[in-house]
């Protein structure tokens, strides 16, 4: 082990990596400071974790100024003598959405990501095309070098409610060559392959819509119930968003987990975040449109329209949402414009 490893040597668990100290190095921090990692954002500070243990990191000075690179879960960080941020070391990876709101802003969900786990659950929640834009925005995590890699998890196999093999084939030229593991916490399938998957010192992140089971895939690796998991709704087995805030974890014997909170869309555009909640329903129907940019008026396949045929969606329901909808693109464009 070389000696700049050495010095930090229980951060090696949390992804310090000889890569990191040639980083470290080119940014010739002062002798004082040290390598920390971002475990959890919280309101007024940061969780990170330090070659002596975790502490708290207060974001002052210079970072605070607009368009300086904020600190955010994932991060290596240069951490001053004062418990302060004074720097962030450039990104391996990160994953990515669009902010909610009025805004062209990134969000990063995440930075230094090893593996990008999606999860579902074979039931409701299975969806093609939401599998789809998930790995999109995988894909398009390098930033300073490859993308994360990606596994596709499918969670609550106990249940049998749908053939994996079904969904595999339905899912088939999107996968390419990504793994994908079939779980249980019930019954225990499938988590020493997933264990696995995360050597020491790397991290992975579970991205999945409430409900599916990313915590309690959290507190089986990790052995210990730390992450609260509650029941998803009986009529519509929706979960109940329980996980609010992103942290990390460290596995036993095996790399960094980040347990998320329950999310249904990763490029969510301008105000879209309000349709979402006014609208779940027809926009979990419009998911199953033939084409993504389906204006559900006559096209092939179009979801929507056979709901309203059948019935089972009124249709100045639709035409409220298409209104919402065209005033959020208005605005939107007038953003632009600017
Ligand atoms: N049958 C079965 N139920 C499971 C399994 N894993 C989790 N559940 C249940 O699914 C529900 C939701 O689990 P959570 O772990 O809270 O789900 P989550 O994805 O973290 O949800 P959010 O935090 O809301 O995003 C709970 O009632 C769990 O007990 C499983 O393998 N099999
Ligand atoms: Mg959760
Ligand atoms: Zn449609």
């Amino acid at each position: 082990m070389p000696d700049a490893d050495k010095k930090f040597a229980s951060l090696c668990a949390w992804g310090w990596t000889e890569d990191w100290v040639q980083v470290w190095k080119t940014l010739s921090p002062a002798p004082t400071h040290i390598p920390a990692r971002v475990l959890a954002e919280q309101r007024d500070y940061l969780d990170v974790i330090t070659n002596d243990g975790p502490q708290r990191a207060e974001i002052k000075g210079r970072l605070r100024k607009h368009g300086a690179v904020q600190p955010t879960i994932g991060d290596w960080i240069v951490l001053d003598d004062s418990g302060q941020v004074d720097d962030v070391l450039p990104r391996r990876t990160c994953l990515r959405r669009k902010a909610a709101g009025e805004t062209q802003d990134i969000q990063i969900l995440a930075s230094n990501i090893d593996w990008i786990f999606i999860t579902t659950s074979l039931n409701k929640d299975f969806n093609p095309r939401r599998i789809e834009r998930f790995l999109v925005a995988a894909r398009d995590s390098g930033v300073n070098g490859p993308p994360s890699k990606v596994a596709l998890i499918f969670t609550k196999s106990d249940l049998g409610l749908f053939d994996i093999d079904a969904a595999k084939t339905e899912l088939q030229d999107r996968l390419n060559d990504i793994t994908v593991i079939a779980t249980s916490t019930r019954t225990g399938a499938g988590l020493t392959d997933l264990r696995k998957l995360i050597k020491i010192g790397q991290t992975a992140v579970f991205l999945g819509t409430s409900g599916v089971g990313k915590s309690s895939l959290v507190n089986a690796l990790i052995q210990h119930d730390t992450q609260v998991v509650s029941e998803s709704r009986s009529d519509d087995d929706k979960g109940r968003h329980t996980t609010t805030g992103r942290s990390s974890f460290l596995i036993p014997g095996g790399g960094v987990i980040i347990d998320s909170p329950g999310i249904r869309e990763l490029q969510l555009a301008d105000g879209t975040v309000k349709i979402e909640e006014e609208f779940s329903d027809i926009e979990d129907l419009a998911l199953n449109c033939k084409f993504t940019n389906c204006r559900h008026e006559t096209e092939k396949g179009c979801a929507i329209q056979a709901a309203l045929k059948v019935g089972s969606l009124d249709s100045d329901r639709i035409e409220s949402y298409k209104k919402l909808k065209s005033e959020i693109e208005a605005k939107a464009s007038r953003v632009k414009k600017h």
